[in-house]
């Protein structure tokens, strides 16, 4: 593959820069490197050089970390006789929302030791006959004999079983390239291999937002989000639910930039409801509350009792723009007490009134501080954001509306300085995508039920497991691709049950893993394939989310491709070749071909989009965006511009739910709602009060070790944030822990070891194991390696069919 790299920063010319803010009339800039320092007074290109690079290096080459941490950074990698000495993160732009410098994070800037690890996966390989998945025990062998295995299987899997039998696991280790890309699914080299067969049993959700996903459009129609965070400026308060920007969209091509920058130029008013003390809190609330995992729906209760006992709704907009707030307005046919204002006054089916007091009992937020709460919250518009931990629940989909009902009852939808209290939106970039082809099945699982598919495919059916397209399943997954993902055993619930399923080699046939690094998913591999990092390859880059931003980098090829490793592109090339659909697969391009191709389609949707080769010259491409004020033209105009709810309104009360309530074959302790009540759930935080083997709440959050477990084996990582179980001060007294001692967390599904660390800054009773490090059973089965999913559930979400995996119960005890 050919390259065409940056020269080193002080050779660039500043008139580069200039040329192009002119053309494309000042908004937007093809930025070259050094074009900052240039714009900055006193600071020239030469004083870029020393202060960019210390090294004498052979080239600058821009490449991009391309993790599923929803930022997306430029790397300006240094090269010096074909080795990565160096990685600067970008160094155009400025200090202003919209044309913001884009910071790497401390990962980002790390990334050389993740490309140069120790556990990289050098060339093919196969499990070695006789020992089990996951035992890693392997054979080299050639990637002649590896695409000749991989296709000859896969044909007979397909004659035999048909396409629906064939899965491509979830997995987001590479969603910021565009070719070689792993999530969403059918935009990998993978679906556009297996699309040319004929296509594979899809699946719907992510292992993100299910829950969101899936009951957003109850309420809005779509699967709306709110306002961007800049719009934060114009609000007079900001709730913030379970939502984390400065741990999980770390840089400038993400939102703590935006956070941060908006809190400092306006101060607005912030309050982080969120079990932990996160970064968040600490850096830019005004506000701690401290809530039971799982209650939210309590809370916004709680609230919505006092605003209704004090008149303080925004009575006008509930009644213009919203279904079954009140009796009044429910859709006909629907029995009185069935809305939401019966629902917390007690005239509902349960008769209970949801008071403060009520709440203060399921979420340990004190009545006084709900009433005040209420009151301040219920004094106008208000900007509400809730985070994807808090649907990450058992319940999280009630949760969900909950927060869109509060944004309801304080008329803030689709104004600016308030929202719909959904997730965060931004602007992005409309890049084309030609590279996506249309999967020929419609049938579809949820993501987090590949593993039930595995084991009794046939068994699950629409109405009780969810299946879409179908009413079921017709046959169990045979053949497994997994992609840039972990999610075969690590992000995956329940360890112990999905290294059984997995080891049962009569169930799943074959399993295939691309990855670079020689993950625990790899180990549960047949075939494993080694594939090259984003830094020995060429792509274009899809933007994060970062407010107004929008943006483009061509990651260009850095090094050779290190050991025996390919890219899938090429991969995917040869399996295609061996089963008849070259032609199909590549339309003749190769990788570049297909990067230039994106770019020039992209050009029809962005006109001042700079060419490749201006493009690849440059690095990145910035370009200012609008704010983006969710529901806009509904507020505006509900009459001209409907929802796509069956009323056209905001639907508080769904009847779509109330009938899916009736229809669905539901498990003991599961229950859909067509007002989002609080549900308490199977070992949620009701559960927690009576359980006395098993106390505790366990959630696991995204943590700024790692991307998920991406980075978790980089050293520098490991030392920056040891894995660590937070306890609060009061249940480890109780269990004679202290700071770093190590413990055992455990529950009836396993066991895990780890250091404590006994902090305030979690709420009681509830202890959190961050999510992603890297499953290491002992002999004993206990894992030593920290990952929380040793002890999460496969049991799904009641609507979305999600993944509750901040729905736990444990005990911890000193080791
Ligand atoms: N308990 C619990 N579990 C969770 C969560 C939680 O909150 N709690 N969160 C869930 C969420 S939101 C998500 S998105 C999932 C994420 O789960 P995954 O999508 O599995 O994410 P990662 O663990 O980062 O795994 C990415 C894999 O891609 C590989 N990879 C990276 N770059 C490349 C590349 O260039 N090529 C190839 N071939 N491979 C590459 C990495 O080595 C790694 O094995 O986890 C879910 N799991
Ligand atoms: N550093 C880093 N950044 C990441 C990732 C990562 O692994 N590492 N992963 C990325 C991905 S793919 C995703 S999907 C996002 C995930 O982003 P999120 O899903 O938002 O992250 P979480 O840490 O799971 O949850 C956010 C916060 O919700 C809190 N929380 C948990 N349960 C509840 C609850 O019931 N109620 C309330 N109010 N709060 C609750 C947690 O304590 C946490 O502080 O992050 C992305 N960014
Ligand atoms: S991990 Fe995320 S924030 Fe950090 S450098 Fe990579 S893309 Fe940027
Ligand atoms: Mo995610």
């Amino acid at each position: 593959m050919s390259q065409s790299v940056q020269e080193t920063t002080s050779a660039v010319p500043r008139r580069r820069f200039l040329k192009w803010s002119a053309a494309a009339g000042g908004t937007t800039a093809l930025v070259g490197a050094g074009a900052y320092f240039g714009m900055l007074p006193g600071i020239g290109a030469a004083n870029a050089a020393t202060a960019t690079s210390g090294l004498d290096v052979d080239k600058t080459v821009w490449s991009s970390c391309n993790v599923n941490c929803g930022s997306r950074c430029p790397l300006r990698m240094q090269v010096k006789d074909g080795q990565i000495v160096r990685v600067l993160p970008d160094n155009t732009g400025d200090d202003e929302i919209g044309t913001q410098q884009i910071r790497a994070c401390v990962r980002g800037r790390s990334v050389r030791h993740r490309i140069y690890n120790p556990d990289r996966l050098k060339t093919p390989m196969r499990r070695k006959p006789g020992t089990k998945r996951g035992d890693g025990e392997w054979e080299e062998i050639s990637w002649e004999e590896a695409f000749d295995t991989v296709s000859g299987e896969l044909k007979r899997i397909l004659d035999e079983y048909g396409n629906e039998a064939v899965y491509i696991n979830y997995g987001t280790g590479t969603l910021g390239g565009t070719i070689a890309c792993s999530w969403p699914p059918n935009q990998s080299p993978v679906a556009r291999l297996m699309n040319c067969l004929g296509g594979y049993l899809n699946h719907y959700n992510t292992y993100s937002s299910a829950q969101i996903t899936s009951a957003t459009p109850y309420t809005y129609g779509t699967n709306a989000s709110t306002n961007s965070n800049d719009d934060w400026a114009n609000a007079r308060l900001v709730v913030m639910f379970g939502y984390n920007p400065l741990e999980v969209r770390m840089s400038g091509g993400g939102e703590t930039f935006v956070a941060q920058k908006v809190k400092k130029d306006s101060n607005v008013r912030m309050i982080v409801i969120d079990p932990r003390y996160t970064d968040t809190a600490l850096d830019l609330a005004d506000e701690w509350i401290p809530i039971r995992p799982g209650t939210d729906a309590a809370l916004v209760a709680g609230i919505a009792h006092v605003m209704i006992r004090e008149g303080l709704q925004d009575q006008a907009f509930l009644d213009a723009y919203c279904v079954g707030f009140d009796d009044e307005h429910l859709p006909e046919g629907i029995p009185a007490g069935s809305s939401y204002k019966s629902y917390i006054m007690g005239a509902g089916p349960d008769g209970v009134e949801k008071t403060p007091e009520w709440a203060a009992t399921i979420t340990g937020i004190p009545a006084q501080t709900i009433v005040r709460l209420a009151r301040e919250i219920g004094a106008g518009p208000v900007a509400i954001n809730q985070g994807l931990g808090p649907q990450r629940h058992a319940s999280g989909e009630n949760t969900v509306r909950a927060a869109h009902v509060l944004a309801c009852m304080t008329g803030s939808v689709g104004i600016s300085g308030g929202g719909t209290g959904g997730h965060s939106g931004s602007y992005s970039l409309p890049m084309a995508n030609p590279w996506i082809m249309q999967n020929p099945v419609e049938t579809a699982i949820s993501v987090f039920m590949w593993t039930d598919a595995i084991d009794h495919g046939p068994d699950m059916t629409a109405t009780k497991d969810g299946i879409r397209g179908k009413d079921k399943l017709d046959v169990p997954l045979k053949f497994m691709w997994n992609y840039g993902g972990n999610a075969l055993i690590n992000q995956h619930s329940d360890h112990n049950r999905t290294a059984a399923l997995l080891q049962d080699e009569s169930k799943c046939e074959l399993i295939v893993v691309i990855d670079n690094v020689m993950t625990s998913s790899a180990r549960f591999a047949d075939i494993l394939l080694p594939d090259v990092t984003s830094a020995e390859q060429l792509d274009i880059i899809k933007q994060g989310q970062s407010g107004t931003l929008g943006y483009t980098i061509v990651a260009d090829q850095v090094i050779d491709p290190l050991y025996d490793t390919k890219t899938t592109f090429e991969m995917m090339s040869e399996i295609a070749e061996r089963l008849g659909v070259l032609d199909a697969f590549t339309e003749g391009r190769t990788q570049e071909g297909w990067v230039r191709h994106v770019v020039d389609e992209s050009r029809k949707e962005i006109p001042e989009l700079p060419s490749f080769d201006e493009l690849r010259d440059a690095g990145i491409w910035k370009t200012t965006g609008t704010t983006k004020i969710a529901l806009k033209d509904f507020r505006e105009d509900p009459e001209t511009n409907p929802l796509e709810t069956p009323s056209g309104k905001i639907e508080i009360f769904s009847e779509q739910l109330w009938d899916l309530a009736n229809e669905w074959e539901l498990t003991d302790g599961d229950k859909i709602t067509a007002v989002p009540e609080y549900v308490p759930t199977w070992e949620g935080a009701e559960e927690a009060k009576t359980n006395r083997k098993y106390p505790l709440q366990m959630i696991g959050h995204h943590y700024k070790q790692r991307t998920h477990s991406s980075y978790g084996n980089v050293d520098w990582m490991l030392e920056a944030h040891p894995q660590v179980v937070w306890i609060n001060p009061i249940d480890a007294g109780d269990r004679g822990i202290g700071n770093d001692d190590v413990v055992e967390v455990f529950n009836d599904r396993g066991r895990v070891r780890i250091p404590a660390r006994v902090t305030p800054r979690i709420a009681p009773g509830v202890i959190s194991i961050p999510q992603g490090a890297w499953y290491t059973p002992d002999k004993d089965g206990v894992d030593t390696g920290g990952s929380v999913n040793t002890l999460t559930t496969w049991r799904p979400s009641a609507l979305a069919k999600g993944n509750p995996q901040h729905t736990n119960l444990v005990q911890v005890e000193k080791a």
